[in-house]
């Protein structure tokens, strides 16, 4: 059966309040197009006066993935520490990764505030290789299976956020392609302090304070090997469809575990 990508983005004075994207089977449409009309209507920053509700057929057979192994970091350490052990487990120096950490919370764009994608660094030099800097990269055309979704909330219990299973979902795509060494997230939502880094071979880690509650900052960094396609990056991250079908494992882990985990 032909597979859709169905878009939702939502606005109100011309300023963002949401978007959200599922792939999905025709028969679905009308129930997926009717959720993401109500997710946009309901939404805690307000009322939107337009919505976009786009549908595409895939031209091309989506890769199915099984998510990256998800770990809550036990608390205790500075975030700054935590990052430091977690970036030295990866090939991303741990200077490097803190300087963007930094940048982040700065604010990331040339404006000084958040972009609405994500920077790509170049490792060691921490060259910037996306063509807009102000926008930086959108990863788009992701979905997970409500079977997957389904077993992740069940495995993360308290601790689940439908941010969780979007961010999940989208560094799954990410960390999949061979030359993404790491991916730093912190969200722009000032109530929202749980961020998250994935290193290549390892998982994806919760970190429960990355930054301060009320911060309207955020964003995101994608860790990238010197010597990248950069154009088939893009265009992977783009355009690729990806299917998370299947999740792995989810634990708490302190900062000693997490040096056994290599
Ligand atoms: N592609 C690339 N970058 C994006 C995208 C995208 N599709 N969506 C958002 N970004 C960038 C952009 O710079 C945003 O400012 C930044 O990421 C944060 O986006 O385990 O909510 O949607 O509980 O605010 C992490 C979940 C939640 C952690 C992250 O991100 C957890 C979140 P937000
Ligand atoms: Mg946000």
């Amino acid at each position: 059966m032909a597979l859709f990508s169905v878009k939702m983005r939502s606005s109100k004075g011309g300023l963002h309040i949401s978007g959200a994207e599922r792939i999905v089977p025709e028969e679905q449409l009308e129930e997926v197009i009717l959720s993401l009309f109500r997710r946009a209507r309901n939404h805690s920053k307000g009322r939107p006066d337009f919505i976009s509700l786009k549908l595409e057929e895939l031209k091309e057979e989506p890769v199915y993935l099984r998510a990256l192994p998800v770990y809550e970091v036990k608390g205790g350490a500075p975030t700054e520490t935590l990052l430091e052990k977690l970036f030295s487990l990866s090939e991303v120096p741990a200077s490097l990764g803190l300087r963007f950490y930094r940048r982040l919370l700065e604010g990331i764009s040339p404006s000084g505030g958040v972009m609405r994608g994500a920077a790509i660094v170049e490792v060691p030099s921490g060259r910037r290789l996306e063509p807009d800097r102000e926008r930086g990269v959108r990863v788009s055309y992701i979905d997970i299976t409500e079977g997957a979704a389904e077993e992740l909330r069940r495995l993360a219990g308290g601790k689940y956020t439908e941010n969780l299973k979007e961010a999940l979902t989208l560094s799954t795509k990410v960390l999949h392609h061979p030359d993404v060494l790491s991916e730093l997230c912190i969200s722009d939502d000032p109530d929202y302090t749980t961020g998250y880094i994935s290193v290549k071979g390892l998982g994806y880690f919760r970190l429960f304070n990355i930054k301060p509650a009320g911060l309207p900052l955020g964003g995101r960094v994608f860790f990238v090997r010197e010597g990248v396609d950069v154009e088939n990056l893009i265009s992977y991250l783009e355009s690729k469809p990806v299917i998370v079908s299947s999740v792995s494992t989810y634990s708490a882990v302190s900062l000693e575990e997490i040096e056994e985990l290599k």
